[in-house]
Parts: C-alpha cells; sequence; structure tokens
C-alpha cells in the first residue's frame, strides 16, 4: 500500500523474524503435538545478531572503498597499526558478533584455519564465508557474506562433529550481497524471503516475499577459462548451450566471479551458476558456500548438484575446508545437466 508515494506495507527482518518465530509454535500448538516444541527464540536471537554484524560489515565495505581511495600511498591507522586486509576485519567482526550472541557452540570461517569452539549455553554452529569475492572488491564488483546454521547435536556441548554434517541438517542459510544496497537472502527451511538494507532507518526491509526461481531461463555462468581442464562431456554440454536451438536464442553467458553475484542474478533471474572440477578438484567450499546457496536454491524451487549429479545437500563433508564442484540454479537447466550426463 502506498500514502502519496510512501510504502506503508513495511516488514523489517527483525518482525520478520518474530513473526516467523510466532508462525512455528501456533504450527505446532495447533498440531496440539504433545512434545511442546517451543520456540525459545534463541533461533530468532542468533538471526538478530546476524543482521547487525552484516550492517557493521556493510558500513565497513562503504568505508573500505573510501579510504583504498584516500590512501592510495598505504594506510597507516591512527594508532599506527598496518590497516587490516577487509576479509580479517570483516571476519573479527562476525566472530566478535558471534562469540557474544550466547547462541553459538561452533564457528567455521573460510579465514579460519581451525574451527572456534565458544564456551557458552548456545544451541547452534555456524560456518561463514565473512567475505567471498574479496579478491574482486577493489574493481566495486559485489562481495558478501555467506552462512549456513546448524543445530548442534542433542547433548552435545560444541564439537568439530556438530559441523562435519549432512547439508540436510542444516537449519537456516543466506548471504548478504554488498552491492549498490545490502541484500540479504535467508532461508530457515520455510521458503526463501529477501531484505534490503535502508541505511536511512538502519533496517533490511522485506523486498522479495517466497521468492521463487523461473523453471528455465536461457542464461549460463561458468568461468570458461578453465574449459580445457573440465571433464570432456561438461566441455560438451557447456558447448551445446551455445548451439541455438530451431528458431530460437543461444544461452546468454553472464560470469562476475564473486559467488554472491552470480547466485544472486541466478536466484533473481534464474538461468545456471556451475564451478565444475578443474584438473579433478573442485574449488568451491562445501560448508560456508556450497550447502548455503544450496539451501536457498532448493528453497527456491531450484536444484544444487555436483559433478557427478548428486544432491549437494546430501554430502557430507571429511574437513571443515573440503572443496566441491556444483551446478546450481533453475530446477530445468539443471536437470538438463543431470540428463545429459546421465545419456553420454
Ligand atoms: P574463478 C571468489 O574468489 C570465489 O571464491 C567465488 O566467489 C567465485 O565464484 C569463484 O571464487 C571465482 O573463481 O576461478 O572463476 O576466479
Amino acid at each position: 500500500e502506498e500514502i502519496d508515494g510512501t510504502r506503508t506495507d513495511i516488514v523489517t527482518l527483525s518482525s520478520f523474524i518474530l513473526q516467523e518465530q510466532r508462525r512455528y509454535n501456533n504450527k505446532y500448538h495447533d498440531q496440539g503435538s504433545s512434545i511442546i516444541r517451543e520456540a525459545k527464540g534463541e533461533l530468532s536471537l542468533l538471526l538478530n545478531s546476524l543482521q547487525f554484524a552484516f550492517k557493521f560489515i556493510a558500513n565497513n565495505i562503504r568505508k573500505a572503498e573510501l579510504v583504498n581511495l584516500i590512501g592510495l600511498s598505504g594506510v597507516i591507522n591512527s594508532t599506527g597499526d598496518e590497516q587490516k586486509q577487509l576479509d580479517s576485519i570483516c571476519n573479527d567482526i562476525f566472530i566478535q558478533a558471534m562469540k557474544t550472541n550466547g547462541c553459538i557452540r561452533v564457528i567455521v570461517s573460510e579465514e579460519e584455519e581451525k574451527e572456534i569452539l565458544v564456551d557458552s549455553s548456545g544451541s547452534y554452529a555456524i560456518t561463514c564465508d565473512p567475505i567471498d569475492g574479496s579478491s574482486n572488491i577493489d574493481a566495486g564488483v559485489s562481495v558478501g557474506t555467506i552462512f549456513g546454521i546448524y543445530k548442534i547435536r542433542p547433548g552435545s556441548q560444541g564439537s568439530l562433529q556438530d559441523v562435519l554434517r549432512s547439508g540436510n541438517e542444516m537449519v537456516a542459510a543466506g548471504y548478504t550481497m554488498y552491492g549498490a544496497s545490502a541484500h540479504l537472502l535467508l532461508t530457515t527451511g520455510h521458503k526463501v524471503n529477501g531484505f534490503t538494507l535502508d541505511t536511512n532507518l538502519g533496517e533490511f526491509i522485506l523486498t522479495h516475499r517466497n521468492l521463487t526461481m523461473p523453471h528455465f531461463k536461457n542464461i549460463y555462468s561458468i568461468n570458461e577459462g578453465n574449459t580445457l581442464y573440465w571433464p570432456p562431456k561438461i566441455a560438451d554440454f557447456i558447448h551445446s548451450l551455445k548451439v541455438a536451438p530451431e528458431g530460437g536464442k543461444p544461452y546468454a553467458a553472464r560470469y562476475i566471479g564473486s559467488m554472491v553475484a552470480d547466485v544472486h542474478r541466478t536466484m533473481l533471474y534464474g538461468g545456471l551458476f556451475c564451478y565444475p572440477c578443474t584438473r579433478g578438484k573442485g574449488k568451491l567450499r562445501l560448508l560456508y558456500e556450497c550447502f548455503p546457496m544450496a539451501f536457498l536454491c532448493e528453497q527456491a524451487n531450484g536444484l544444487a548438484v555436483n559433478d557427478k549429479g548428486e544432491r549437494i545437500l546430501d554430502l557430507t563433508p571429511q574437513h571443515i575446508h573440503e572443496q566441491s564442484s556444483i551446478w546450481l540454479g533453475s530446477k530445468g537447466e539443471i536437470e538438463k545437466y543431470v540428463n545429459y550426463i546421465n545419456k553420454h
């Protein structure tokens, strides 16, 4: 609704999270389930501390771009310390926020060699890539924070075993892309909702309710520079997308080189994004790149598989930085790939 051009149906992320918690409780109360699975509000608390971290990171990224412009002669901050790389600043912000919200027992970060165990009474474990695509940031390309959340196993005090689990056990996942504005896509297992940060209000506003991907879209997103390192049948499949069907058009190629940006376009427009094995090795990380993006895709009626056509969320990592191939996007497009490799 609008009043003299001003939107009045504004839903903030904070109120959305509380509405979700109430919906969840009502659902279980309505079913009169004997075991009252009362949501204690801990996940809501965790998601709210996450949104604080995203706002803080967004603010730093804005500043960092400015500072880079100003600090062409190298940046020494007021205490004379060498300014830390942006990704380690954002990693510190993220880890600090997760250590102090009282909800987290285990943190896995792309920037940390080992898992971080937190002494708290929390029930959750979180995996994250604090600034994915940071190598592109000086070019002004959108980067993002990707995260996945597990509930720690019953009776666990928080350990590595709480995160070396199948993607199916994630209870929430999402990303925040820091572009012209900050866009947050979030799923808690009930579809995907998109929020945009209004910097004047300092609030994430609901802008994409129950986001779903089109079943087909002729866009493919891949680093063609690796063509000679893919298995031949993958090179053949990608080539087949360039052959226009009778009276039709070939696929459009779109590749930004920042996973969050390429996946965000795919979530909004459809198509397929993929990073196949090159020389037999996957590049993208299962726990904090592939699982969260696969979870979002499936909740938006899409699919996510590896080179062999296995569902990404069915995989289980053996170590926290394990890599995988990935094909994700519109259901019809991913099924085309799976049918192709099964046929050839
Ligand atoms: P390439 C960025 O470094 C990243 O981890 C992802 O964000 C991105 O999708 C991928 O690597 C790009 O890799 O080999 O195409 O530069």
